[in-house]
């Protein structure tokens, strides 16, 4: 706070933060109670833990990100981002983004975040204002995303005078805010990220909330010594070597919590150096959640202490004690705070219930009518019924319209084809506000970039097939600032196979860099950046150390679109290589285990380098996240190089016919196709003729359903890949059987070829023995024709 102010600013701009604090409070103590009597289904309140956030909220500026967890509601409302009736909607599951900005009722309360997009998907100008990611619920999964925003400043500092004019950064001065419960800290995640950022020297201000406990287990279950600060000394900095500035502040303590923050801000935002704020002696009045109750777990003497010391009464004992108002004009504070929580939790409950009475309202008169016309008195009690629900919610109004609809089977009136027309129309907006954007809706949607062909001619050189990469990577970095690429290995060598090579070198490091192995905060970076408006790759090395990072990718990246209903949005490009090398740790292709943990993403399986070229230039230009997966096996086969190399765009979710054939169709992708090509030639030497496949991409897929195509002409198909049996072939199945209609123009059970259940020993053996191989393919194919023509062609078996 300044020094210079007077008594009567002071005096003012306590009591506002005293207003917040009981505000906050008051909120806590009616959720808790709206769900104990069934309101809402499930409560977390930031009760206990009001008044560091507030200090927090004065140190934090416009351009600043947030990255926290569930009990920051005080910061949020402090930081002027929240309001009662917002936080009420969140509770209830208000599905309406205007009522419930956070998520439009997708997540359970305390998932706090700020709309970083325009409806038509473009970006706000997020430098001018405060700004939040978006919560989600796994403890510490917060840390790694905080990464990457903070790194996002040191990137636009370096990179100010390219990048220029922006929505995101005014020279690199924003700050990003992380906070963590001391437990969570217990997390690898969060080691990770502390080192990381410490590593990167970048402006992030991480506080952890310490009450001692998480959910019922006490620190010292939780943490060495007890004390997350004191264990992290080491990362302190000094005259010879960079680290973190570190503070230690009781939580109810408003005058050491505002200095404390005041300076972390200054030394973070100036110089770029990370600062860990431990926020000591916190309680939390109400226990974890709803729940249960703590009294089951703390002992008398810590609830007592919890009473005495908690930091709204503190707060209030100071602000009395200090003289600087009287108990007087604080009551008058908590009567009118109290009166703002009921008078907001009340508005927010009807807007949330209108809607659906109304509803109500229209299918009850429908339901009338089909009663009347049909004489049916089961439909008029289930009119009844519905009417006399205290607490209704939509999927009420869907049992009694098709409980109705059965009913009366046998009627074919207007009323019922009415009642129909209203389902149908129910069922839509319902999709819209359960199940829309799980992909981007703006025009920049990866799925609405045009085709454009590589161009060759008779210059074009042929290359290995990595001088591809590089090229593409040059063509990628040299066009747009915002693009930046970084990896274990992917800086000074150019990654392990040299698809990065010279790239650093012309670049410079801030945009061509080393990581260290951690792969969740190389995750994290790339979220963090693409969230602030750049246009990160980031590199896994090998596709089987993807697991590592699956947690980020799966919990925060996929799900960001979905969860926020189109707030915010984070094109990040993961690049890593697979399917083929060598042994149990290098030639994974786990591709179920993704396809199935990553809807929401873009997953490209490229069979070669040109094609993984083409999907990054497709890629770069959406606005969505994606995962390329080079084949290891392709670097060093001859391709090629296409004359437009950062021109030409590969279709996602359109599949390529590699070969053209009668008799079977072969669906794959990745390094298969080559196997089934030299599969391919031997059949057709006895007479075979096999149409193959390259689905190109997983998730989307054949987006025109253009393999039942070549099934209507061949009647017989096989899924074929590297993954474990009913793996990614399974998906395929499904996809082309069941949504493509396919099953009706079978003549032969479909077939799936795939890997074997265990991972792949070592050696070329190894690799032979239990992944698909041509001699494999040959024979399934060849039983099967004899099978459906005997006679005609031998059967091998
Ligand atoms: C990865 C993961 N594991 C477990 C949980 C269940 N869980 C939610 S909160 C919590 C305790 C967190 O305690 P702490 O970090 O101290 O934060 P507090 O709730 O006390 O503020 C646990 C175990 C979870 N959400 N995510």
């Amino acid at each position: 706070m300044q020094a210079n102010l007077s008594f009567s600013d002071f005096k003012t701009i306590v009591l506002e933060d005293y207003k917040i604090a009981i505000t906050s409070r008051l909120t806590s103590l009616l959720g808790r109670k709206e769900v104990l009597t069934g309101k809402a289904k499930f409560g977390i309140f930031g009760d206990g833990k009001e008044l560091p956030q507030i200090a927090m909220a004065k140190a934090f500026k416009n351009g600043d990100f947030r990255s926290g967890y569930y009990r920051d509601q005080t910061f949020m409302m402090a930081a002027g981002l929240l309001s009662v009736q917002e936080f009420f909607a969140q509770l209830y599951a208000h599905t309406d983004a205007n009522a419930e900005p956070s998520s439009a009722g997708r997540m359970m309360n305390g998932h706090y975040g700020t709309r970083s997009i325009n409806e038509d998907g473009s970006w706000k100008d997020l430098k001018n204002s405060k700004n939040s990611s978006s919560d989600i619920s796994p403890t510490a999964a917060q840390m790694l995303r905080l990464v990457g925003l903070a790194q996002a400043s040191k990137y636009y500092r370096a990179n100010a005078q390219a990048i220029g004019q922006n929505n995101f950064s005014n020279n690199g001065n924003e700050i990003a805010w992380g906070t963590i419960g001391n437990a969570s800290s217990s997390e690898g995640h969060f080691f990770e990220a502390i080192n990381a950022a410490g590593v990167l020297q970048i402006p992030m201000i991480v506080s952890v909330w310490d009450d001692a406990f998480g959910i019922s287990v006490p620190a010292k279950y939780q943490t060495t010594k007890e004390n997350i600060s004191e264990i992290l000394k080491g990362f302190q900095r000094d005259e010879k070597n960079n680290g973190y500035e570190i503070y230690t502040v009781k939580g109810w303590d408003y005058v050491s919590l505002c200095s404390a923050y005041e300076k972390a801000a200054n030394i973070s935002r100036q110089e770029h150096v990370p600062c860990l704020i431990h926020v000591t002696e916190l309680t939390q009045p109400q226990g974890h959640s709803t729940s249960g109750s703590h009294e089951r777990y703390k002992s008398k003497e810590r609830l007592d202490w919890e009473t005495e010391f908690d930091c709204n009464m503190q707060f209030k004992k100071w602000i009395l004690e200090n003289g600087i108002a009287t108990n007087e004009e604080l009551n008058t504070i908590d009567n009118e705070a109290q009166i703002h929580v009921n008078v907001s939790k009340k508005a927010a409950w009807e807007a949330y219930l209108t809607p659906i009475k109304n509803d109500i309202a229209e299918v009850c008169d429908l339901l009338n009518e089909l009663a009347n016309v049909t004489q049916l008195t089961e439909i008029g009690n289930l009119k009844n019924e519905l009417q006399n629900i205290n607490e209704p919610i939509r999927k009420d109004i869907a049992i009694a319209i098709n409980q109705s609809l059965r009913l009366s089977y046998k009627n074919q009136s207007m009323e019922r084809e009415r009642l129909i027309s209203y389902k149908n129309q129910f069922l839509k907006i319902n999709e819209e506000r359960f199940n829309s954007h799980l992909h981007s809706q703006s025009k920049e949607n990866a799925l609405l970039v045009n085709e454009i062909a590589p161009v060759y001619t008779n210059e074009s050189n042929l290359v290995d097939g990595r001088e591809i990469m590089v090229a593409c990577f040059d063509h990628l970095l040299s066009t747009d600032p915002r693009v930046l690429a970084f990896g274990e290995d992917l800086g000074k060598i150019g990654d392990v196979n040299q698809g990065f090579a010279g790239l650093q070198e012309k670049y410079g490091e801030s945009r061509v860099s080393d990581t260290g192995i951690r792969e969740l905060t190389i995750i994290g970076q790339g979220i963090g950046n693409a969230l602030r408006g750049l246009k990160p790759i980031a590199e896994i090395q090998y596709l089987d150390y993807l697991l590592y990072a699956l947690q980020p990718l799966s919990d925060d990246l996929a799900t960001l679109q979905y969860r926020t209903k189109g707030g915010q949005k984070a094109p990040l490009i993961v690049r890593t290589r697979g399917h083929r090398l060598e042994g149990i740790w290098h030639s994974g292709s786990p591709i179920g285990m993704i396809i199935n943990s990553l809807r929401g993403m873009h997953i490209c399986v490229p069979r070669n380098m040109t094609q993984a070229a083409g999907m990054y230039n497709t890629l770069m230009k959406g606005d969505e996240p994606a995962l390329v997966i080079e084949c290891l096996n392709g670097y060093r086969l001859k391709e090629k190089m296409p004359d437009n190399i950062g021109e030409f765009t590969i279709a996602l979710g359109k599949p390529e016919i590699l070969v053209s054939g009668n008799d079977v169709t072969v669906v794959t992708y990745g390094s298969t196709t080559r196997v089934a090509e030299e599969a391919i030639k031997q059949l057709s030497e006895i007479g075979i003729s096999v149409e193959l496949i390259d689905v190109q991409t997983l998730l989307p897929f054949d987006i025109n359903h253009s393999i039942v195509e070549s099934i209507k002409k061949t009647n017989k198909v096989v899924f074929l890949d590297e993954d474990v049996p009913g793996g990614a072939t399974a998906f395929m199945m499904q996809q082309v059987l069941e949504n493509q209609q396919a099953y009706q123009y079978l003549d032969y059970k479909p077939i799936t070829i795939s890997a074997k259940a265990h991972r792949p020993p070592y050696g070329t053996d190894g690799d032979y023995w239990s992944k698909p191989n041509a001699e494999e393919i040959f024979e399934v194919v060849c039983n099967m024709m004899s099978d459906y023509e005997p006679g005609y062609f031998p059967k091998f078996l």
